[in-house]
Formats: C-alpha cells, sequence, structure tokens
C-alpha cells in the first residue's frame, strides 16, 4: 500500500500520538504538518459531529503573531476586511490577498491585544509573507509563529464539555468569535468561540506544546459522558455548510470575491491593504470573472483526488475543485469554480472525472450558506 513516510521534516502536531493512539487512519499535510483526516468511520465521524461532540487536532492550522507598535497597521495591510475597528479579546475572519489581488490565505484574526494579533491560518506560508511586508514597509513589528496549537472542540454537544472543564460561566459568556486566555490547572491557553464546522463549539489554542497530551486527555475525560471521540475537519459537513477550503477549492488566480469571500472583503472602506487596486481592476468588468459554486454531481463517482474538468458543448469551461457525498441531500455534490455567465442555477456541464463522465447541475444555493 502506498503510504507517507512520518520523517522529522514534516512537523509534529503535540497531540500527533494522542491521535494515532485514538487511531487515526488517514493524514494530509497542511502548513509543513501532519494533520488527521479520518479515523476510519466518515459517516459515523459526520454524525458525531452533527448531533454529539468530535475532537479534532487542528495544530496545522498555525498562528503568525504580529507584534510591536505598527503591529495593527501591519495586520491590516495584509488583510482584505477591516481589522482596526476590532476589539480586544474578540475575532474576524480576514481574507489576504497578494498584489495581484489574488486570494493567498483566510485566516481568522484574532486581536490579543491592542498591538498584539494573531493570524490563525490555513495551508499557505504565511510567516514570510507577514515578515516581507513588516520589513520592506519599514514597520516596528515582529512577525513570527508562536508556540500555538489549536485543538478544536465541535458539534452540538460541545458546551457541555466546556462547561465540565471551565464552569458555567465561561461557557454563557464567551459569544460566537469572543476570546480569552484560560488556564486548565496549569495548562495554559486561550479559548475562542470558533472553528470548521457550522454545528457550534470552540477552538482551545494550546500555548505551551509539552501539554499536548495532557489537554487531550483531560477534554477526551470531561467529554466521554456525552459520547466525545476523535474526528477532523469533515469534509461532507463544512461542503454542506459551505465553508472555504483554501487551495482545495481555489486555484492560484482565484480571488476573494470569485472564492465566495466578498462579504469579508471592504473594497470601499478608506483603509488600503495588499492587492486592493488589483481587485478592483479584476472586479471592473464582472462578467469577465470566475465564480465557486455548488454543484450538484449525477453519475458514478470516483474519489476525487485531482480537479476535474468541466465542458459545456465540448468547450472547457472550469473545474470541478472538490466533490463529496452530502448525507444531507442524498446525494453527490462539489464545487465548480466557473465563469459568471455559467453561474446561474440549472447549469449543467460535462465532467470527466478521471475518466467517467459525469453531469455537473449549478445549485441556487449561493456558496457561503448551508446547503
Ligand atoms: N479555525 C482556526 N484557524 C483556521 C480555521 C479554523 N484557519 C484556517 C481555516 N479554518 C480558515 N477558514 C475559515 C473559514 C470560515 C470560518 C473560519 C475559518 C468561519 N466563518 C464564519 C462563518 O462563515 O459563519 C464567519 C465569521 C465572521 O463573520 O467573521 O467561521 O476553523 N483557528
Amino acid at each position: 500500500m502506498t503510504g507517507l513516510v512520518f520523517g522529522p521534516r514534516v512537523r509534529k502536531s503535540p497531540f500527533f500520538d494522542a491521535t494515532v493512539t485514538a487511531g487515526a487512519t488517514s493524514f494530509t499535510i497542511y502548513n509543513h504538518m501532519f494533520m488527521p483526516t479520518s479515523y476510519g468511520d466518515p459517516i459515523g465521524e459526520y454524525e458525531r459531529v452533527k448531533t454529539g461532540v468530535s475532537l479534532w487536532d487542528v495544530a496545522a492550522e498555525r498562528q503568525v503573531e504580529i507584534v510591536g507598535p505598527d503591529a495593527t497597521a501591519v495586520a491590516q495591510l495584509v488583510s482584505a476586511r477591516r481589522l482596526t475597528d476590532l476589539r480586544v479579546g474578540r475575532a474576524r475572519y480576514a481574507p489576504m490577498c497578494d498584489y495581484d489581488g489574488c486570494l493567498i490565505n483566510d485566516p481568522i484574526a484574532l486581536r490579543l491585544e491592542e498591538n498584539r494579533w494573531w493570524f490563525s491560518i490555513a495551508d499557505s506560508d504565511m510567516v514570510h509573507w507577514v515578515k516581507g511586508i513588516a520589513g520592506a514597509g519599514g514597520f516596528d513589528a515582529h512577525g513570527f509563529e508562536p508556540d500555538v496549537s489549536p485543538l478544536a472542540i465541535q458539534g452540538p454537544k460541545a458546551d457541555e464539555v466546556i462547561r465540565a472543564l471551565f464552569g458555567n460561566e465561561l461557557v454563557e459568556s464567551l459569544g460566537f468569535f469572543h476570546h480569552r486566555p484560560v488556564d486548565l490547572d496549569g495548562i495554559p491557553m486561550v479559548i475562542c468561540r470558533s472553528g470548521w464546522s457550522r454545528q457550534g463549539g470552540v477552538e482551545l489554542f494550546l500555548t505551551d506544546s509539552t501539554k499536548g497530551q495532557t489537554l487531550w486527555d483531560r477534554v477526551m475525560e470531561a467529554g466521554a459522558p456525552f459520547g466525545i471521540a476523535a474526528g477532523a475537519p469533515h469534509q461532507m459537513e463544512r461542503i454542506e455548510s459551505g465553508l472555504l477550503s483554501y487551495a482545495s477549492d481555489t486555484d492560484p488566480d482565484t480571488d476573494p470575491i470569485e472564492a465566495g469571500l466578498g462579504a469579508y472583503v471592504n473594497l470601499d472602506d478608506d483603509f488600503d491593504f495588499v492587492g486592493k487596486q488589483a481587485l478592483i481592476a479584476r472586479h471592473a468588468d464582472p462578467s469577465t470573472r470566475r465564480r465557486l459554486v455548488n454543484v450538484t454531481l449525477d453519475g458514478e463517482m470516483p474519489r476525487p483526488e485531482h480537479p476535474w474538468e468541466a465542458h459545456s458543448g465540448g468547450v472547457f469551461v472550469g473545474q470541478v475543485r472538490t466533490a463529496t457525498h452530502s448525507p444531507k441531500l442524498g446525494r453527490n455534490v462539489g464545487l465548480a469554480l466557473v465563469p459568471v455567465a455559467c453561474a446561474e442555477a440549472g447549469t449543467t456541464f460535462a465532467v470527466d472525472a478521471d475518466g467517467a463522465t459525469l453531469t455537473a447541475t449549478v445549485m441556487d444555493t449561493r456558496f457561503g450558506t448551508s446547503l
């Protein structure tokens, strides 16, 4: 069987051993780090996050910290969404663009102090980018990757687990995208009500990687009465929920508006950010642009390992970037990156799915909302 080599070059999460012991059956590589993707029971894991509670090692969602007198200026310059009015203790989903206006990451920005930020990043090397922008611009700010490892507790019963660990006050007072430092018997972390599902829950940003196993065990113990088990960010749930997976759903030429993140891009505001002018120019004539759309997929679907080409009347129109079965809809669905002219609900394409031919039909739900 073909496998991945667990060598020292690709980093390990502080929860790595715990996830192997828990029975992780597959990993991906994300931010140069192994991240579990399944424990061998995709439908069971889907049901657990939808109806119970699941524990995810998402330490590969690395933090890029920006600190110093100009930290907020740098944070704003690299973000397409306004951040300067974000309060300390709050977080905001904030896409990042390169100078061509293309999406290069879609992190959650956490404001820890007036001039101290974490960008909780998707899979691309933002620490170099932030250092480069800060250095070239002569900003008095330092960018680095601190010892921070997120562990997500997700699902409708997540609050019960948080209550058992931290008490009722925290559960009741922690709003969506609010965060605060907490200490669990000497295990330091920041807790944030966030996570890559729409089933509720929190993320524990562990700030001492020597305590990974201890934290994992404490959460498992507190969650046992609620049926907690190890899981991972779930492809079926996140596609049904309209959450973007950067670099899976997007190609290097995708801008945040095409990717369905237009609501998180402040083009009309008075602040400047890297890529703003390019983004305005790209959308001067919207008909020339693409859009990421939900599609249904009919036909015998193989496992999607590559983007699949979509054709209309024999002409190439775009790609199906991601595909999965939707238990909720009882059919296969995908995300296609196609020209705006082909993005109307009901439009169909022939999809070459690694040799199998599927029919994709654009759905009437906008990507970013739940199916
Ligand atoms: N948690 C943490 N870091 C992350 C992710 C995460 N980094 C990578 C990746 N996920 C970033 N992607 C997303 C996508 C959507 C959301 C969070 C991270 C999300 N969006 C809210 C929504 O769509 O409802 C909007 C929030 C807002 O209004 O600002 O939650 O999961 N630590």
